[in-house]
This record gives C-alpha cells, structure tokens and sequence, in this order.
C-alpha cells in the first residue's frame, strides 16, 4: 500500500527504485505525486531521502507533458496510525557536522570515493527547496499529517499548501534540535505570515492546525482528509489546463521579487526564450551566418 489515502486506479509508477520516496504520474492527467515513504519515522528524511527526492522533482521538471508536481508524505504509520507529511532531517542520521548516509542508505552507492568524500554531512535538503522555487511548474505540498522542522520549511517554500483537516500539524522544532533554516524556512514564511508570525513559529514551536495555518496564510486550504489527494488533483487538473509558459512566467514573476538578481536572472532566462521565438531575433542570427548586416529596420519599435 502507498497512502491509504492514494487512489491506485489514478496513478502509475515512474519507477520503483528507490527506497525513501515513492514516484508517480496520473494516468490520465498530466501530474506527478511524489511522496516521501518512510511513515514509521513520520517520514523524516536522511541523505539519500533527499538524493531520491532531488532525483524525482529533476526528473518531473523535464517532462515537457507534466505540468504539476504533488508533494506528499505516505501514511499512516503502521505501528500508531499516526500521519506526516515530513518531519524534516532524520536526527538519528544527524552527525557532528551534519546528516551523514548510513550503511541501509543504498542511495548513491555508485558514486566513486571522491565524491562520496565531498558529500559527507551534506545538507543537500536546500538544493531541493531551489529545484522547487525555480522549476517551471507548480509544486503543491499536500499534506497530510505533521510539516515539521525542515518538513515545514519544504511545504513553506512549494507553490500552494493543501492541508487534512483532520491530521495536518504544522510545526518548527528546529531551534529544538538546534538547527536553523535561515533562507526560505523563515524569511519566505514571514513573507506569507507577517514578521510577528513567523517569529512565533519559530520562537514559541507551537502546532498549528491547518484550519489556523490558512487563516494564517501559510496555507491555501484545509480538506476533509479522505479528500485530501482526490481535490490537490481538481486543483492540478485545474492548473494543467492552463497556458505553460503563462503559468510558468507567473511562478518566475512572483519569485523575482524576493529571489534578487538570480530571480532576474531566471525571468530574463525565459524572456530571452521568448524572444528567440520572434523573427526579429533569428534575423539577428541569419545575418550573422550570412556575413551581413541585420535588417533590423524591418522591425518596429513597440511602445
Ligand atoms: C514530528 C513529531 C512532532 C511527531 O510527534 P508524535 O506524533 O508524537 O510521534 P513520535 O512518537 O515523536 O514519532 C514517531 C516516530 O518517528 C520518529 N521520528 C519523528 N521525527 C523524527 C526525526 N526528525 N528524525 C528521526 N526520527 C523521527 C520518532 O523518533 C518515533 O520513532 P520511535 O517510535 O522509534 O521512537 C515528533 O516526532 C518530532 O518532534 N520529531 C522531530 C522533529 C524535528 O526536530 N526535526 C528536525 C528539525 N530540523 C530539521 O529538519 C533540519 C532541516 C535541515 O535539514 C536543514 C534545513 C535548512 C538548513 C539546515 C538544515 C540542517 O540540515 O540542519
């Protein structure tokens, strides 16, 4: 079983190599679910949970026929029932400079020493929050039970949060376990709550449910949980259907504010994209082919 709240007649496997993370796409919608799967542990993740996780979302960016990512946490747990969403870096993989992979880790095996050397005590969990803020295509956390420590830093720095009524928790320990998400985790999750907030989440490591953490803005909606899957894909369907590269300059123009030069940056990226479409750019690069000056008089100067 993945979730007890998957629908198996919607969804079929990417690939079941890994270990931590399970991989799907819809059937019939162009969707991804990828989930973290290990319940027993309210789905915390060590070193290779975060190569597998990175391995998929990269692999979701690509697909031209994919226009939403679904991220979630599979449940319950067998041993209480209890419901996560992600409980943030797996403590008892913590060393003394940071998470390490252990001898059941199989992830990243292959690699030779050099990298394996380079990789130690890695907190690789902050390329993922970039893969997300920067890939091009809404990433919606769907959570089902506890966003804790650098689980809740994950769903503050997705696109959209849908969140079970009944069992979603939302909670910072990490100055608990003295650890700090300075970038995203807390200064984007002021942006979406307000300063005094996002202090107290912080500050106070109260729980939260989903109920105060959309009245809080931190999330869009609280779902019925047996509903929790079926409506965050209505919403994906909904998204889907829209024009990518609208929805994709969008996601680039709500993040340039806050994303400073590298947020221009990857705007401009698309908006070179686009130009490169006009004939008024390929008549730059045919001229330069044909050793000639580039009409560009043709072309008018928009106001
Ligand atoms: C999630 C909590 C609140 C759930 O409480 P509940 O429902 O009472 O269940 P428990 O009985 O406590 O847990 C069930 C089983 O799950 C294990 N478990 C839970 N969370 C973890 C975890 N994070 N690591 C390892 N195991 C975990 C429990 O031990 C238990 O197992 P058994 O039954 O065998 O005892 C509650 O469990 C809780 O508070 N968990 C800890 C949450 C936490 O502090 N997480 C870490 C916070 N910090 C980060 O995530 C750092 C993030 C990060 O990587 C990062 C990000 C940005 C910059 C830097 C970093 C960095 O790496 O430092």
């Amino acid at each position: 079983m993945v979730s007890e709240i998957f629908d198996p007649d919607r969804w079929e496997p990417v690939t079941d190599e890994f270990d931590d993370v399970t991989y799907h796409r819809g059937v019939d919608e162009p969707v991804v679910r990828i989930a973290f799967d290990r319940p027993e542990v309210r789905n915390a993740f060590r070193p290779g949970t975060v190569d597998e996780l990175y391995a998929a979302l990269d692999h979701a960016r690509k697909q031209a026929d994919v226009g939403c990512v679904l991220l979630t946490g599979n449940g319950p747990s067998d041993s209480d029932g209890g419901w996560a969403f992600c409980a943030g870096g797996d403590q008892s993989v913590r060393g003394d400079s940071g998470y390490e992979y252990r001898d059941d880790d199989e992830a990243g095996d292959e690699e030779d020493e050099l990298v394996r050397e380079a990789r130690a005590g890695r907190l690789h969990v902050l390329e993922v929050q970039r893969l997300i803020r920067f890939m091009p295509k809404p990433v919606v956390a769907v959570v089902p039970g506890w966003a804790v420590g650098g689980g809740h830093s994950l769903h503050v720095v997705c696109d959209l949060t849908l969140a079970s009524e009944e069992h979603a928790k939302f909670l910072q320990t990490d100055p608990d376990v003295g650890s700090f998400d300075g970038g995203f985790g807390s200064a984007y999750l002021a942006k979406q709550i307000g300063q005094k907030k996002a202090r107290e989440v912080f500050f106070r490591g109260k729980t939260y449910s989903a109920e105060e953490a959309a009245d809080m803005g931190m999330v869009n909606e609280a779902i019925p949980h047996e509903e929790l899957e079926a409506v965050a894909l209505e919403w994906a369907d909904e998204m889907t259907r829209k024009s990518p590269t609208a929805m994709r300059m969008l996601k680039y123009a709500f993040n340039m504010a806050d994303d400073g030069m590298v947020g221009q940056q990857v705007f401009a990226g698309e908006a070179t994209r686009l130009a490169y479409m006009t004939e008024e750019a390929q008549e730059g690069r045919d001229a330069f082919l044909e050793k000639r000056d580039p009409a560009f008089e043709e072309y008018p100067w928009h106001y």
